[in-house]
């Protein structure tokens, strides 16, 4: 069996940390693809990144390139082709341009990648992974967005800190939108089985919620020329790895809703199972109404958005 192919789709910040982390571990090839314009970009990215390969031994390879025919054939697609925040955006102001790169990226993928696990990261997330979706044509369990990863992963950064505990020890999941409105679930966040609001008084806990809803825009205020891309990266990339390693991970992603929970048509941030049969099941949970409440909010947001969606 030969070695996987990973297509990367945007060679910007995120793209050639993708790449790096694709090859250090190992999971595949990677083709780092880009316009035109950034020809010398991906190519340079790929170069650099190949060349660390001789000090660890990595066996994968990164090929830079803007000529769709490399990127054919992938068995994993993520995009990032997109533009970032500056300070003072919100990610819904993305839409018109990102949703024109998307059109693009979305019908090269049909040609060229119709068999791939395609991971949408562009902004606004759920709205382009909607598109992504109705574009390609592609099985529901085929597409997905990645955001709820990262949005869990910042919260569960912020108690561990908050605490001074082990992140490995932190559980916690937060569902919704990727945007200002999504929903941290408080009850079911724990540390080594310890409930939270036994560990964190409640004027803590309800600022590190507010500090992961808002955890995007702190780092577009701290780099003022775009948005983060460290994690945004690793967070990809553990779905991509469920996938390819057919590992069965449950992973808050935005997946496409067909009435889970009281939703239809939508794609938003719920527990999946990703596994070498893609999004593979989505995950039910009982929901207080005060978290019904939260979600329902948060799917509003998502829909008023994926309607000015024009496709
Ligand atoms: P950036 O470093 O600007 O890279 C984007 C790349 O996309 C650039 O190199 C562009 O040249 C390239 N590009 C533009 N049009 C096309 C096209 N048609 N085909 C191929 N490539 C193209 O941005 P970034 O890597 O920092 O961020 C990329 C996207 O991810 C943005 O939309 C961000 O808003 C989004 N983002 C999402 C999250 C989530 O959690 C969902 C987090 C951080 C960033």
């Amino acid at each position: 069996m030969g070695k996987k192919k990973i297509g990367l789709i945007g060679g910007g910040q995120i793209g050639g940390n993708l790449a790096l982390l694709c090859v250090q571990k190992q999971l595949g090839d990677a083709v780092l693809f880009d316009i035109p314009q950034a020809e010398g970009l991906v190519k340079g990215k790929a170069l650099d990144i190949n060349q660390l390969s001789a000090v660890d031994g990595y066996d994968c390879r990164v090929t830079g390139t803007t000529d769709w025919k490399q990127v054919a054939g992938s068995d994993v697609v993520i995009i990032t082709a997109g533009v970032p925040r500056k300070p003072g955006m919100s990610r819904e102001d993305l839409l018109e341009v990102n949703l024109k790169i998307m059109k693009d990226v979305a019908a090269n993928i049909r040609t060229h990648c119709p068999d791939a696990f395609v991971i949408n990261v562009a902004n606004p997330l759920d709205a382009m992974v909607y598109a992504l979706h109705r574009i390609t044509g592609f099985k529901k369990s085929q597409v997905v967005g990645m955001a709820g990863v990262l949005d869990t992963s910042r919260f569960k950064c912020f108690v561990a800190d908050a605490l001074g505990c082990s992140i490995r020890d932190v559980e916690a999941l937060v569902l919704g939108g990727h945007g200002d409105d999504m929903v941290p679930l408080i009850r079911l966040a724990s540390v080594g089985g310890v409930p939270l609001t036994k560990l964190l008084p409640k004027e803590k806990i309800d600022a590190i919620v507010k500090r992961t809803r808002e955890g995007g825009a702190e780092l577009v205020a701290l780099y003022k020329t775009g948005s983060a891309y460290f994690a945004p990266a690793a967070t990809s990339i553990a779905m991509a790895e469920s996938y390819l390693l057919d590992r069965k991970r449950v992973l808050p992603c935005a997946a496409l809703l067909e009435g889970e929970y009281g939703i239809k048509g939508c794609f938003m941030g719920v527990p999946v199972q990703i596994g070498a049969g893609g999004v593979e099941k989505v995950y039910e949970l009982d929901l207080s109404p005060e978290e019904r409440a939260e979600l329902e909010k948060s799917f509003q947001s998502v829909k008023k958005t994926v309607d000015s969606v024009k496709l």
